[in-house]
Order: structure tokens, then sequence, then C-alpha cells
């Protein structure tokens, strides 16, 4: 390629990825008034500075060639900080090593920019191969906590290539910028993953959402659970109450994760969490809500049924297709909820909606009624009220 060849690429680069941070994301029209979807994702991969992917000196990249390629950014944890809405994104590279980079919006739906550094984690004693899933949480002690899933070889498998651990990785900033590393979580399970510190001291002590795992994989019964620790530097939990179970025929079927931390209002907490089932086609994960009561954040008080959220048309396919998941969200000071979640561990997506909303989903959405059944007769009652105000309303139309 010749040099002038070169900078006209580079330029037109730098061009389209200024329309693309420019561009104005819309809501989709009709929705299911709990929350409304956007048009085009806020962040894909394509939102990453060009100088994190390119070499821009000609002498040592005459093709101009993708050097360290970005693969995909997706599960980010959200924040609102000083007026800016700011992710924290999984953003994973084509070596398939995930890092935590910033991007903020000065609106939260779009113009996503990401800031020019990405974040260098400091590692423990024990340096990880990866870590990913950051939960942002603004704690009331008046640090900014991120608890991420860290993982390393399983050394006891020497001969398992895939063989991983997963604990929990935290690490607190007051700017996001500057992040101090503290120990791993200590817990009595063999592995963690989707830890998430909630926004308050219950009863003096800070309070973790678990999810302790049997194996990197298998997550065991107990699903979302919660446990206490006295401090965040050396924090260590050494029993864990069941919150959230696995349960048959659910949505959460085969395993369940806490989202980010939960939202307070005057009923409960509000939490977002996956669930997963297995299907022919592979696991599925659609996300879900329940609430906790005010004072005892561990025990769930209401549980709407099934999904709120499910990978939807083009979401359905990336990477881990047939998956929605979300760890970060954020509550505006006008009742506006941002909610943040990927899609096929590829891109980022933005819902919006309400705390009224959210509420009253929550608070008059039924629960599973248990069996098929039920579940019917659960349906046929809506129908019958239905029918009865629709024959009312329109006496000369035969329903
Ligand atoms: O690939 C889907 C998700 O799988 C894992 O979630 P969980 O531990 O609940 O199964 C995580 O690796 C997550 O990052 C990923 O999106």
């Amino acid at each position: 390629m010749k040099r002038e060849e070169f900078d006209i690429r580079v330029e037109q680069m730098f061009d389209d990825h200024a329309k693309l941070i420019a561009r104005r994301n819309r809501k989709k029209q009709g929705g299911n008034g709990i929350y409304d979807r956007y048009i085009f994702p806020a962040i894909t991969r394509d939102h990453t500075p060009v100088f994190w992917r390119y070499d821009l000196n000609y002498k040592t990249n005459p093709h101009f060639m993708t050097r360290l390629g970005i693969n995909t950014t997706f599960n980010a944890g959200a924040i609102k900080l000083n007026g800016k809405y700011l992710m924290a994104v999984r953003t994973e590279g084509f070596d398939v090593k995930s890092f935590f980079a910033m991007a903020e919006s000065p609106n939260g739906i779009d113009h996503w920019r990401f800031w020019n550094h990405p974040i260098i984690m400091p590692v423990t004693d024990d340096p990880e191969m990866n870590v990913y899933d950051i939960r942002l949480t603004n704690h009331e002690d008046g640090w900014i906590y991120g608890l991420f899933c860290a993982e390393r070889k399983d050394l006891s498998l020497p001969s398992d290539s895939s063989a991983a651990l997963a604990s929990c990785g935290i690490a607190r900033t007051k700017d996001l910028k500057n992040w101090e590393r503290l120990d791993d979580l200590k817990s009595n399970a063999s592995q963690q993953r989707n830890c998430v510190l909630h926004p308050e001291f219950v009863n003096g002590r800070y309070m973790i959402y678990t999810r302790p795992q049997s194996g990197f994989i298998e997550t065991g019964d107990s699903g979302i659970s919660a446990g206490f620790c006295d401090n965040m530097e050396h924090a260590s939990i050494m029993e864990e109450l069941p919150l959230d179970a696995r349960q048959y025929h659910t949505v959460k079927e085969v395993k369940n994760g806490q989202g980010p931390a939960p939202l307070k209002c005057e009923y409960g907490w509000i939490h977002l969490a996956h669930g997963v089932r297995r299907t022919a086609a592979g696991l599925r994960y659609t996300l879900y809500l329940f609430l906790t009561s005010l004072e005892e954040p561990w025990k769930v008080i209401k549980r709407p049924s099934g999904h709120f959220l499910e990978p939807l048309d083009e979401e359905r396919v990336g990477d881990v297709s047939n998956v929605v998941f979300s760890n970060g969200w954020i509550a505006d000071e006008d009742g506006t909820v941002f909610v943040y979640y990927a899609s096929s561990d590829t891109r980022i997506h933005v819902a919006t909606t309400t705390m009224e909303k959210l509420v009253d989903y929550i608070i008059n959405t039924p629960e599973d009624a248990g069996r098929t059944q039920l579940c019917a007769l659960q349906r046929d009652n809506m129908i019958k009220k239905n029918l009865k105000i629709l024959s009312e309303k329109y006496p000369y139309i035969r329903f």
C-alpha cells in the first residue's frame, strides 16, 4: 500500500468511527409496556478506538492491518458519576483475554465513547489469566467497588487445558481510573462467579451476593446466595444463605446469577438476574426480576413469573448465541432506569424503563402458578375478565 493510500485508509477509519459515536439511537416502536428496546446496540466492538486495534505507523504496518483485534464488547458494569453515564465494558481481544474499559455517554442511551486507555487492573500475588463481568457498587462506605470473575488455570488438572477455577476478584476506586486491588473473596465454595456487593451495610456488615459453584460450569443447587463479611480488604464469607435457588421447569432450571447490585424502592430491593435453561440448541440465558425485603435483603418477597427480557431477533446470534446477560443498570434521579444488557456475548444494548414501571411489574405480575394446568387457569382468569371488559365496551363486536 502506498503512503498516500495508507493515510486515506486511516482518515476513513477515523471518520467512520466518529460517525458511529455521533449516531443517535431511537426507541423501537411497540414494545411490551415494561421497557423500551432501542434500534441500535449501545456499544459494539466498532466503538473501541481505532488506535486500540491498528498500528498507525506506516513503517511498521504498511498494509494497515488490524494488529490487536477486538472481538467483542459485552457484559458491562454501569454507574452514574459526576453527571456521566458510565459502563465498565468487558472487552475481549482476538487473544480471548478480556479487560475492562470505561465508556461514557452524556445521556445513557447513545454517543458512547471509550476512554483512551483501558483499565489496567492490578493483580494479587496470584495473577489471574482472565477477568470479566464486573459489577460496580457505589457503597455507602464511600468507595466504588468492582467485583468480577478472576479466572485461573486449575493446576490440579494439568493435562486438561480447559480446566479453570473461577473466583471473585475485588477492587475499589474513587474515580474509576485508579484501582486498588484487594484480596479475592474467600468462601467455602470451590468456585464463585457472579458475585455482587450490596450497596448498603446490613446490620453493620458488608453483604455480598454470591453464586457458589461445584465446578467451573456446574453451579450446584444453591443458586444465588448471600453472605456477610466485616471488611472488604480481606473479604471472607464462611456461611452462604441460599437466596434464589434454581428450580425445575423455570427460567433458572440449570443455573442463575445475580445481575447488577439491586435497586432500592419503597417495597424492597429490586433484583435483576440471569436464568439459564438447557435446550436442544444449547443453553438459553434470559433475564428475570425479583424483590427482596428492605431490612433482610437476603429474603425474597416477590417473584414475578417467567423472564423479564429475552434474546430477540438479531440479539439471538453471536459468539455464544441465545444469551442475554446483564451486570449493569443505572437508576436516574428522575426515575428513569437504564438497563444495559449484552446479547449473545457479543455487543451491548440499552433498554429504558422507570422505577414506577419496575415496581408495577414486580408487584402485579403473578408468580409462577407452579404447573401447566394452574398456569393455564391463571391465564384463563385474565382472559375471562378481559372478555367481559371487551363485550361491555364493544357490544356490537363478537369476540
Ligand atoms: O456465555 C454466557 C455467560 O456464561 C457465564 O455466565 P454463568 O456463569 O452464569 O453461566 C459467564 O461466562 C458470562 O460471562 C457469559 O456471558
